[in-house]
């Protein structure tokens, strides 16, 4: 069930549909409190993937760049991260530290996010750990240098992936959503969660 591809781990399946609708509502009750928002980049340009966060702090840009920030650009400070996230982090890190940021990022047909690295974070020794939902996503895989062969692989409503090790400081993009007609999210489009430790 589990496969490795350059260090990614790649857990097919991982949540049952049971298990994945108790996600969706959890996300659902986070995004009432802090409203999904599309990113500026510090170019300016909004981003294609509309973004939220839970817990201490949120990932965020705008036209002073990338950082964590304490508060959605409303103002509040994010809602805690839920439970259900809590549980899946402690099953697959267990004994280790806890998330300080949970990021729900929300792709739309044609929404893409292009190869980068995760680096704002204070401790690369943590893994990050991702849950997908809804529609499948083509994921790309590159290599911690700039440049370099690639490899894609899709991922499913319900794969967790963890990313640790070597995989951490590697190169990782979204090419492409595949259109889905699944029910788990009757408006379509899919969610990726991320949780991190970010001190
Ligand atoms: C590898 N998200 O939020 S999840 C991101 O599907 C991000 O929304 C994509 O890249 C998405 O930064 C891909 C897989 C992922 C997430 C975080 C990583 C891979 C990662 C952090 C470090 C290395
Ligand atoms: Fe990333």
């Amino acid at each position: 069930k589990m496969r490795t591809i350059r260090g990614f781990e790649i857990h097919d399946g991982r949540l049952s549909r049971t298990e994945q609708e108790r996600w969706i509502s959890a996300l659902r009750e986070v995004i009432s409190k802090a409203p999904l928002y599309a990113p500026v980049t510090r170019w300016g340009k909004p981003m294609s993937v509309r973004m939220t966060s839970a817990g201490a702090f949120g990932w965020y840009t705008d036209r002073r760049g990338y950082r964590y920030e304490p508060r959605h650009p409303d103002g509040q400070p994010w809602p805690p991260i839920p439970q259900v996230a809590l549980e899946l982090w402690e099953a697959l890190v267990p004994g280790g530290r806890h998330p300080e940021c949970c990021l729900i990022n929300h792709y739309r047909e044609g929404a893409r996010m292009g190869l980068h690295q995760d680096r704002d974070e204070a401790d690369f020794s943590w893994p990050v750990v991702s849950v997908s939902l809804g529609a499948p996503a083509l994921f790309r895989i590159g290599n911690v240098e700039r440049g370099g062969p690639t490899e894609s692989v899709w991922l499913n409503s319900g794969d967790v992936v963890v990313m640790g090790g070597e995989a951490r400081l590697r190169h990782h993009g979204i090419d492409r959503i595949k259109p889905d007609a699944s029910d788990l999210l009757p408006e379509g489009g899919r969610f990726n969660v991320t949780m991190r430790v970010v001190t």
